[in-house]
């Protein structure tokens, strides 16, 4: 007879999905939480730094286009909290955890958006990235999982279509729009690398979580992925990319480039990057403001519970 970790492995090992009511390893499950309520937590605070600049749209079609995407994040975030709820803690656990500061978020989301521009590069770089990293999670072992990854990655090539559309435009406008872009790019891209988490020999998770199939690909990878699909698209666009070091290397079949600040990253990971302190502020101002609403749903639904028995 197969032991029930047998069973897992097994499943694990064939690339089957691994689904709510399956058993699974108390540290699996614990990952998944972490990494699901994580990723779930940057959808929803990374509608901020965009939606800073929704009553500042150049034009209303921009405006359109911004306000379809912040959406988009919003229902990100509530495909990804589903998906943890099946391992059995509630949204409301997660959000709290959040505030409190037991959970993460993107680093990404803790720098400003200071020009329309950035709504440009967001999409290109910060959404290219988050495809990079999220195609090969559609693949992840646990079942609800990877389904919401399918449909976040379709639109999420929306997005990022968006973003480097806006940014052509610029490219083709005045010197002064060009500069705009250029100095956007400089302040994205080492932070956009930094999205795909430490350097591999620093990451303690990635390991296990591949012996798992939670993640498909390791976070150096992904970061070589993401360089070598983003080389020819700066090219096209006409901006250069700030690194010094990026270069083709023949022989490696891929480029060459330099080495984030990861003094840096973890500044920003330990909650003291430029607005760690303001989307938390702004997150928690939205949870307190929200509570009359989920209380009514509340009370709507055991009222609906009592007049059925009834
Ligand atoms: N930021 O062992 P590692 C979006 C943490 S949303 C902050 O490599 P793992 C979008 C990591 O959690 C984009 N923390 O970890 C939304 C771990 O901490 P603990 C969000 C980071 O999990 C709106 C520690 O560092 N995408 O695209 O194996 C608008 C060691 O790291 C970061 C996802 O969440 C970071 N960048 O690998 C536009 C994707 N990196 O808890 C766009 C799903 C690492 O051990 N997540 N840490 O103390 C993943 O693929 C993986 O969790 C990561 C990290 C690759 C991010």
């Amino acid at each position: 007879m197969t032991t029930l970790q047998e069973q897992f492995d097994a499943t694990v090992a064939h690339s089957d999905r691994i689904e709510p009511r399956d058993w699974m390893p108390e540290g699996y499950r614990k990952t998944l939480v972490r990494q699901i309520a994580q990723h779930a937590h940057s959808e929803i605070i990374g509608m901020q730094p965009e939606g800073n600049w929704l009553t500042r749209a150049p034009s209303l079609r921009r405006k359109a286009i911004l306000l379809a995407k912040v959406q988009d994040e919003a229902g990100h975030g509530l495909y990804l909290y589903s998906a943890c709820e099946t391992l059995g803690v509630s949204r409301l656990e997660l959000t709290e955890m959040l505030l409190a500061g037991a959970q993460k978020y993107s680093s990404i989301f803790n720098y400003p958006t200071l020009s329309y521009a950035d709504v440009g590069t967001i999409g290109w770089l910060v959404d290219g990235a988050a495809i990079c990293n999220q195609v090969p999670l559609c693949r992840t072992s646990y079942g609800p999982y990877g389904r919401a990854m399918v449909r976040i990655c379709k639109e999420e090539s929306f997005h990022q279509r968006q973003g480097y559309e806006l940014l052509t435009t610029m490219m083709r406008g005045t010197d002064e729009q060009r500069a705009m872009v250029q100095e956007s790019v400089d302040r994205f891209w080492w932070p956009a690398l930094m999205m795909f988490g430490p350097p591999d020999a620093d990451s303690p998770n990635t390991v296990q979580s591949m012996e798992w199939g939670i993640k498909r690909n390791t976070n150096d990878d992904l970061r070589q992925r993401f360089v070598d699909m983003s080389v020819p698209q700066a090219e096209a666009l006409g901006v250069t990319l700030p690194d010094p070091a990026l270069r083709w290397n023949d022989e490696r079949g891929h480029h060459d480039f330099g080495e984030p600040d990861w003094e840096e990253f973890m500044a920003v990971v330990k909650g003291n990057g430029p607005c760690n302190a303001q989307r938390i502020a702004h997150r928690r101002r939205a949870h307190d403001d929200g509570a009359w609403v989920r209380e009514a749903a509340l009370a709507f639904a055991e009222r609906s519970a009592e007049e059925s028995r009834a």
